[in-house]
């Protein structure tokens, strides 16, 4: 594989609006901060985003501390090994613990700049299988449950393959009756964001009862423990989204009982290496995965859609339309879903899709530019 040299990296940090309010059991967000990766090499530009967050609720990273560990030790990693390609990347950025989410972001900005120079759209490079794949849809806890049903009936008009519901204690049990009773057929799951324990073993247990395809996360991430205890009790299959850091937790998880699906996210694991990890080993065990989401803009969303064509992705991913979440996406076109409720794969090279550098300028707050001290003539 060529090497190349990058000229430049440059951090941007940027805060979009929602459509409309996003509220799971962590709390209600009205809009995303998060960070884009920009790598300049020989004339172009390979774009990454970070899905770490404002505050750390999802996960412990937040744009502060992700732009804190890529400006003092990825960037200049990437500068000091004179690395260009995401595999190197991904091998040399584990000597530093944790911050999944801030590797992700550099390693995908290496994939796109990767696949540009090869002319070959990412999910190519990957591996992938299919030009299209299915979508679904999150729907997050609303004011009412008429809102609720009055969202989902809109998204299913929309063409989506699937419902995934946020739920939390006294928004759980209630919102399934009345989902079941007005869409007694539509494909279903719940996502609890790890708002239980094992003392509210009785009230999970009642979600039996609605054929479910799953239940995501019922409790905190480091339990891998008593998620096996409630698998046993619990017909409906359990999906593990936050416990599953990389390809060793999924092998703890798998062989403790703990789930019978997982999400994978590719920003929670650390970059599309460790993801592809991941899916090989579920793979061969018939684990099914399916790909989740963290609200990102078009670019990481382009990004999901390619990492989404690799086989043993089973089940309706949490990659939705443009429009669901930003009325200024940052990509043209647009992200859209089919009558089918398909979303078309990117053909271009890398990701795929265009950025759209004058929404981008408008969102960003704050922007970062980082060149090598000496190494451009090396390397
Ligand atoms: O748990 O899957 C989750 C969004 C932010 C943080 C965590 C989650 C989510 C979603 C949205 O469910 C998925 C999407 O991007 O559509
Ligand atoms: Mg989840």
């Amino acid at each position: 594989m060529k090497r190349f040299k990058i000229e430049r990296v440059e951090l941007l940090l940027l805060k979009l609006p929602y459509v409309h309010f996003f509220e799971t059991s962590l709390g209600r967000e009205e809009e995303r901060e998060f960070i884009l990766v920009r790598i300049h090499a020989e004339g172009i530009c390979g774009y990454g985003e970070v899905v770490a967050d404002k505050s750390p609720l999802y996960s412990y990273e937040t744009t502060s501390t992700a732009w804190h560990i890529l400006k003092h030790f990825l960037i200049p990693l990437v500068f000091e090994k004179y690395i260009s390609s995401p595999l190197d990347f991904s091998r040399e950025a584990k000597i530093y613990r944790g911050h999944p989410m801030a590797k992700a972001g550099l390693e995908l900005a290496l994939w796109d700049l990767q696949g540009k120079k090869e002319g070959k759209p990412l999910w190519k490079l990957y591996g992938g299988v299919r030009t299209e794949i299915p979508s679904g849809v999150s729907v997050g806890i609303q004011d009412s449950f008429p809102e609720l049903l009055e969202r989902i009936q809109s998204f299913l008009q929309e063409g989506y393959q699937r419902i995934k519901i946020k739920i939390k204690p006294d928004w759980d049990v209630r919102a399934c009756e009345e989902i079941r009773k007005r869409f007694p057929d539509v494909p279903l799951q719940a996502d609890a964001n790890g708002a239980y324990n094992l003392e509210d073993k009785e009230i999970l247990k009642k979600l039996d009862e609605f054929s479910l395809l799953m239940l995501e996360q019922p409790f905190p991430p480091y339990d891998l423990w008593d998620h096996s205890r409630l698998q046993k009790e619990m017909r409906t299959p359990l999906c593990l989204d936050e416990s599953i850091l990389s390809v060793e937790s999924a092998r703890k998880a798998y062989e403790m009982g703990s789930c019978q699906i997982i999400n994978i996210k590719v920003g929670r694991v650390g970059g599309i290496v460790e993801a592809r990890k991941i899916h090989d080993y579920c793979q061969e065990r018939r684990i099914p995965v399916w790909c989740g989401g963290m609200l990102e803009s078009g670019i990481g969303r382009a990004h999901n859609l390619h990492l989404a064509t690799l086989p043993n992705f089973k089940f309706p991913n949490d990659i939705s339309a443009s429009k669901r979440y930003y009325a200024e996406d940052l990509i043209e076109p647009p992200v859209e879903i089919s009558s089918k409720g398909t979303i078309m794969v990117p053909e271009f090279p890398g990701i795929g899709v265009s950025p759209h550098e004058r929404r981008i300028k408008k969102a960003t707050l704050k922007k970062e530019v980082f060149k090598p001290l000496f190494g451009i003539l090396k390397g």
